[in-house]
């Protein structure tokens, strides 16, 4: 199969593991020779409701046998607006919410940054060192990383403006002063070099994805937030990684009551059928003229009747408090390794959405081959786990939020062990 892969298939899609995955559930991927691997990767914090859950495969197999498509902009049905109904329903804020759908995570922040822009008539997009949006024109413009993500795919949209990150681990006054330094540097050189007046939005992972799991410090996303507020800008949280129970909150912002203007959304959301969504204040959403936000797929009646199936699972099931759950079980056996293991330099993340940072011992230096050495091995004992980051350095975590405790518990020990042996 890898061989054949490798005639047809583009070199430039790269794999984690070189396995093709013949069924999955229960936390657990099996591939075709019969092999099974721990998912602590939930396909890149997608099925946080579990591979083929039981309310997404009922929901699914129901519309799929009554119809397929017919194009939201032809000719409308029920379970758009249902997921539409949903996402204004638990998104942060009470305030009046409109939604549209979407494919991918790309996607819906570009449908985002349009409808900032409209609505405000402004041109500037306020991005961070570290962000990751996508892999789209606008979107490669507004990702930090370059390679592999922007290497050779210029030239790039403009009025994207980047700035320093509030990141703790790495802030040169050190975690305690790094929100109200970043705060000061962020509003200074907005305004020094682009003039509020001109930005339509900024943009921010509430806690960043591929950049690296950085977790702001408390104080950083309010402040934010405020900012924004007085100066006109739109607030657009990025919670496409770290929506939907991923945190222990419902959506990241949550945890320190923020809410932004808008907030794209999409992986987690439909338990692994593409769908996004861009939600936000509805003098905002509906500044756009009709016809102005749409696509062929967005809101595919299948994909909605996905994500209808997983947000009852995540209700039902509380995943919030399984995320908490996962959290309470893992983060003091990381804890304690990274006082056993000098090359763990930073144990970090919310919920089910946990990293290790590895360092050379006692310095800030990226260890990335320490990274690539412990996820080989790991993948070799049969666990998935990914790396992320700017410097490739950082090793996280991303389970199913309905894993269960014992294979849990069973996949840190292989990780446990794969440090021992670096
Ligand atoms: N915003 C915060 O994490 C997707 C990228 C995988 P799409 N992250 C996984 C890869 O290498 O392509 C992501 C994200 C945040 C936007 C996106 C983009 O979402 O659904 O991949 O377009």
């Amino acid at each position: 199969m890898f061989e054949r892969r490798q005639r047809t298939v583009a070199r430039g899609l790269s794999h984690v593991l070189p396995v093709f995955i013949s069924a999955a559930g229960g936390g657990v991927l099996i591939d075709v020779d019969g092999n099974s691997l721990i998912d602590f990767g939930s396909g890149i914090a997608v099925t946080s409701v579990g591979n083929s859950a039981e309310l997404v495969v009922s929901r699914v197999t129901e519309q799929v046998a009554q119809f397929t498509h017919t194009c939201f902009m032809v000719a409308p049905y029920e379970g758009y607006v249902e997921v539409c109904e949903q996402l204004n329903r638990l998104t942060p804020g009470d305030h009046d919410k409109r939604s549209a759908l979407f494919n991918s995570g790309a996607e819906a922040v570009e449908n985002a940054v349009k409808i900032a822009r409209h609505a405000t008539g402004r041109d500037a997009i306020v991005v961070f060192d570290h962000a990751y949006h996508g892999r789209t024109n606008l979107t490669m413009a507004m990702t930090a990383k370059n390679m592999p993500y922007k290497e050779g795919f210029g030239p790039f949209a403009g009025e994207v403006y980047r700035m320093p990150m509030a990141y703790p681990f790495r802030w040169p006054g050190g975690p305690a002063r790094c929100a109200q330094e970043a705060l000061s540097v962020i509003t200074s050189l907005i305004h020094a070099q682009v003039g509020e007046e001109n930005v339509a939005a900024v943009v921010i992972e509430p806690v960043q994805g591929e950049g690296g799991f950085i977790v702001p410090p408390d104080g950083f996303l309010p402040g934010l937030a405020a900012y924004c507020r007085e100066s006109g800008i739109v607030f657009i949280a990025d919670e496409v990684q770290s929506g939907f129970c991923r945190t222990g909150d419902w959506f990241a912002c949550d945890h320190e009551g923020v809410v932004p203007d808008l907030v794209a959304t999409a992986k987690g959301i439909a338990g692994g059928l593409p769908l996004a969504g861009v939600t936000g204040r509805a003098e905002l959403m509906d500044s756009v003229h009709p016809g102005g936000l749409g696509g062929t797929y967005g809101g595919n009646p299948v994909a909605c009747a996905a994500a209808l199936g997983a947000i009852d699972t995540m209700e039902k099931e509380d995943l919030p408090a399984a995320a908490r759950a996962i959290e309470a079980a893992m983060l003091p056996r990381l804890t304690k390794l990274a006082q056993t293991v000098p090359a763990i330099g930073d144990v970090r993340g919310r919920g089910a959405m946990l990293a290790l940072e590895l360092v050379r011992p006692g310095t800030l230096e990226p260890d990335a081959a320490a990274a690539a050495k412990v996820s080989r091995a790991c993948h070799s004992a049969g666990m998935i786990v990914l790396t992320c980051g700017t410097y490739g350095n950082v090793l996280r975590l991303l389970p199913p939020l309905v894993i269960g405790e014992s294979l849990l518990s069973e996949g840190i020990g292989i990780l446990e062990e794969a440090f021992a042996r670096l």
